[in-house]
């Protein structure tokens, strides 16, 4: 019998190790298209350090790969897409922590993103 449970991948903490703008970014984080975090307003403001995100993705398929791309909020011009972070997610466990992998041009900032499968 194949296993056909999914698995539910819990974002908890977005790390900031460098800001992208100077003291802080206006996060936001977006899956599939769509904004998964924040939930009740346009961004978070960011500084160094880290802030909780607690997301849950449900419904993830066990071996799949998610990505998530890290968005900083400008109000005056175009949103910046800081960074991706990808993950393979094929049991439960962790909680373990990805880096974002910087979009050229804008590799100034460092995020880690820290979650667990349950
Ligand atoms: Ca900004």
């Amino acid at each position: 019998m194949p296993d056909t449970n999914t698995l539910t991948c819990h974002l908890l903490k977005l790390n900031c190790y460098f800001t992208d703008e100077t003291k802080q970014d206006e996060i936001f984080i977006k899956f599939n298209g769509k904004k998964i975090w924040p939930t009740d307003k346009k961004y978070v403001g960011v500084g160094l350090g880290d802030v909780d995100i607690n997301v849950k993705l449900e419904g993830i398929t066990p071996h799949e790969t998610l990505t998530l791309e890290v968005w900083d909020y400008d109000l005056w011009s175009p949103n910046d897409l800081l960074g991706k972070c990808t993950m393979i997610i094929d049991q439960k466990g962790g909680p373990f922590s990805t880096d974002m992998v910087p979009i050229k041009g804008t590799d100034k900032a460092r995020y880690t993103l820290e979650w667990q499968a349950v």
